[in-house]
C-alpha cells in the first residue's frame, strides 16, 4: 500500500510558503510512490509557479490531490484513507477534525520549519513537542549539515547544474519579456544562445532603495553588465529611487543606463527556475527556495533574506553565511560587507561601496570557488525527502 502523506499550506505572502510545499509535495509523490494530499488557501499563487496545476478542486495536479482549506475550518475527509504522516508548513495550524485523526489513528505528525543555520534549528531537529491531547509533533528543521532535516532537491538537480551552460539549458528558458511594468510574463520561446562575453546578474529580490545605489556603484565602475529583473519588485525600487524611468521598458525590452542594460525577466513555472539561474554568472535571490537553488547552482549570489521586525534576520543570515566562509578568503570582508549593506544591517559610503565591489569582481574566480564548494557539501548530503524516508522506517520498526 502506498503511504499516505497530507500536508496543510497557508500563504503568508509571496511564493516561497507554496514554492516548498509544492516541491515536498512533489518530492514525496515522485520518490516515496506516496498518496499526497496537500490543502492551500491560495491557489492563485499555485498557479504562478505552476501554472499546470489544476484549476478544478478536489483534483489531481501532477499525481497529487489539491484541496482548498482556510485556517481554522475543519476539512471534509469522506472517503480519505488515514493519513501515516501529517505535514503542516510552516507552522500552520492544523483543522480540529485532522487533529482528532492523528489522535485517533497514531499517525506522525511534522512541522515543516523554516529554513535556518542558526544553531537553536539545529539542535531542534526532530525534537517531539507533547501536545495538550497528549499527541507529539515533531519539528523537521532543514538545514544544510548531516545533523537536519537536508534541503528538498529533485533527483536530477546535481546532473543539470553540473553540466556546463548548454542547448539543454536555453530550451528550458523563456524568452525575454516584452511585457510593461507590473505584468510577469510566461513565454515559451527558446533564447538565443548567451553571447560568450556578456555578463548577467539575476536580480529576484525585496523592494529596497539599495538596488538604486547597488547598480549606480556598476554603471559608474563602467563594467558592462546585463541586469535582468525579476517581475516588478526591484524595478519599481529602481524608479521610485530614480535610477529607472516610469516609462524605461513602455516601448521597448532592454532600457540602457551608461554600460549597463537593464531589463525585466518574465516570471517561468518553478520547473524553469532553475534554468534561469543557470543561464545568469551572479545572483540574487531571496526567501528560501530561490536561496537554495541558487546554491545549488554553484555559482556567485547574494541572499537578500525575508526582512523581519527589528532586523532579527540579521542573525540568520550571519549563521549561513558563517557555514559557508570557512577559510577566511581574502574577498570575505568586502562579500560581507555588501552583503549586510544589502540585507539593512548598515549603508555603506559610495567609495567603500564601490571598492567591496571591485574586490569581489577582481576576484570573481575565488567567489566561484567558495559557491561551488558549498554546491559540493550540498550535494554530497542526502536530500530531504531521503532522510525524511529513513527516519520514518525507523519509527515503524
Ligand atoms: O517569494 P519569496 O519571497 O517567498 C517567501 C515567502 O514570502 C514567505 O512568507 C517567507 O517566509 C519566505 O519567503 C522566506 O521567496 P522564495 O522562497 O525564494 O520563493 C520564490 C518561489 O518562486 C520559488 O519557489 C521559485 C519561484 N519562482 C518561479 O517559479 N519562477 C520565477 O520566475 C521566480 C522569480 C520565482
Amino acid at each position: 500500500m502506498k503511504p499516505v502523506f497530507w500536508l496543510f499550506c497557508t500563504v503568508i505572502d509571496n511564493f516561497g510558503d507554496i514554492g516548498v510545499s509544492w516541491r515536498l509535495a512533489q518530492e514525496l509523490q515522485k520518490r516515496l510512490g506516496a498518496e499526497v494530499h496537500l490543502w492551500l488557501d491560495d491557489f492563485a499563487t499555485l498557479h504562478a509557479i505552476a501554472p499546470d496545476a489544476t484549476q478544478r478542486l478536489p483534483e489531481n495536479g501532477a499525481n497529487i490531490a489539491l484541496h482548498a482549506w482556510q485556517e481554522g475550518q475543519n476539512v471534509d475527509l469522506q472517503g480519505f484513507r488515514q493519513p501515516d504522516v501529517v505535514i503542516e508548513t510552516f507552522a500552520c495550524t492544523l483543522p480540529e477534525n485532522v487533529r482528532a485523526i492523528i489522535k485517533q489513528t497514531g499517525a506522525i505528525w511534522l512541522n515543516w520549519e523554516y529554513l535556518s543555520a542558526e544553531d537553536w534549528a539545529i539542535r531542534t531537529h526532530l525534537m517531539p513537542s507533547l501536545q495538550a491531547d497528549d499527541t507529539h509533533k515533531f519539528f523537521w528543521q532543514m538545514g544544510f549539515l548531516p545533523e537536519t532535516g537536508g534541503l528538498l532537491r529533485e533527483e536530477n538537480v546535481a546532473d543539470f547544474f553540473r553540466q556546463p551552460f548548454n542547448q539543454q539549458h536555453q530550451s528550458a528558458l523563456p524568452h525575454a519579456c516584452k511585457g510593461k511594468l507590473g505584468r510577469w510574463q510566461t513565454e515559451q520561446k527558446q533564447l538565443p544562445a548567451k553571447p560568450q562575453n556578456e555578463t548577467i546578474f539575476y536580480l529576484f529580490g525585496y523592494p529596497s532603495p539599495i538596488w538604486a545605489k547597488w547598480l549606480t556603484c556598476w554603471r559608474n565602475l563602467g563594467w558592462h553588465l546585463h541586469i535582468k529583473l525579476a517581475g516588478n519588485t526591484i524595478a519599481r525600487s529602481l524608479q521610485e529611487n530614480g535610477f529607472l524611468p516610469d516609462n524605461a521598458f513602455q516601448n521597448q525590452a532592454t532600457y540602457v543606463s551608461g554600460s549597463l542594460e537593464v531589463s525585466l525577466a518574465p516570471f517561468v513555472p518553478q520547473h524553469q527556475f532553475d534554468a534561469v539561474l543557470a543561464s545568469a554568472d551572479v545572483l540574487f535571490v531571496r526567501g528560501e527556495d530561490s536561496f537554495v537553488r541558487a546554491q545549488y547552482s554553484g555559482k556567485p549570489f547574494f541572499w537578500h533574506i525575508y526582512p523581519q521586525e527589528n532586523l532579527v534576520h540579521l542573525d540568520k543570515l550571519d549563521a549561513f553565511w558563517r557555514m559557508v566562509w570557512t577559510e577566511h578568503q581574502p574577498i570575505q570582508a568586502a562579500f560581507i560587507a555588501l552583503s549586510d549593506e544589502l540585507n539593512g544591517a548598515h549603508i555603506l559610503s559610495d567609495s567603500a561601496r564601490q571598492n567591496a565591489w571591485q574586490t569581489l569582481w577582481h576576484n570573481l574566480a575565488q567567489w566561484q570557488n567558495v559557491a561551488q564548494n558549498w554546491q559540493t557539501h550540498l550535494f554530497r548530503q542526502p536530500d530531504a525527502v531521503s532522510r525524511l524516508a529513513a527516519w520514518l522506517q525507523g519509527q515503524n520498526q
